[in-house]
C-alpha cells in the first residue's frame, strides 16, 4: 500500500484544493492530510475562516482523503512520515524548493504538483470583499422624531 502525505490549511475549500487532493491520491492508495490547526495558523500568520474542526469535517467528506491529522508545527513532518509510513509527501508547486519540504527527501519521496491557477482562498476573500456593498451604506440615519 503506497501512502501519500500532504499538508495544508484547506480554508474555504475550493477546486484548487480538490484537484491537488485528487492528484495526490492518484499517486498511491492511501492519502493522509495533515491539516493546520488554528493555533498553527496563527504561527503561519494566517486566520482561517473555518475552524480546524469545520475544515477537518469537510476534508473527511472528500472521497480522496483517507485520514486527517493535525498539523501543529513546522517540525513534525519527519515524525509524521515515520509514524504514518508515508512513501511520498506531496505539495502544490508554490512550495517547490521550499526548505519546509525539500529536506524530507532523505526520508521519503517529495513531489510538487502544479498549483491550480486562478483560485485561492485569499482571492475568494478579496473578491467577496470587493463585491461586498460598502457596509456604511446600510446604516440608515437615526429617525428624527
Ligand atoms: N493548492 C493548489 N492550487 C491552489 C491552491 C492551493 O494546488 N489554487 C494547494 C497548495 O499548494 C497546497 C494545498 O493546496 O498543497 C493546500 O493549500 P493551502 O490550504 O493554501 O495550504 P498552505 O497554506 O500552503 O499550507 O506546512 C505547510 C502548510 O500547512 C501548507
Amino acid at each position: 500500500m503506497k501512502r501519500i502525505l500532504t499538508y495544508g490549511t484547506y480554508d474555504l475549500l475550493h477546486y484548487g484544493h480538490i484537484r491537488l487532493l485528487k492528484r495526490a491520491k492518484a499517486l498511491g492508495d492511501y492519502l493522509i492530510v495533515a491539516l493546520s490547526t488554528d493555533e498553527f495558523n496563527e504561527i503561519k500568520g494566517k486566520k482561517a475562516y473555518h475552524s480546524y474542526e469545520e475544515r477537518k469535517e469537510m476534508l473527511e467528506a472528500i472521497r480522496y482523503v483517507d485520514l486527517v491529522i493535525p498539523e501543529d508545527n513546522w517540525e513534525q513532518k519527519i515524525s509524521d512520515v515515520e509514524k504514518y509510513h508515508a512513501d511520498v509527501v506531496v505539495m502544490g508547486s508554490d512550495w517547490a524548493g521550499s526548505d519546509k519540504f525539500d529536506y524530507l527527501s532523505d526520508y521519503c519521496e517529495v513531489l510538487y504538483l502544479d498549483r491550480t491557477e486562478g483560485v485561492s482562498t485569499t482571492k475568494i476573500k478579496e473578491d467577496l470583499r470587493l463585491n461586498e456593498p460598502n457596509k456604511d451604506e446600510k446604516i440608515l440615519p437615526e429617525p428624527q422624531n
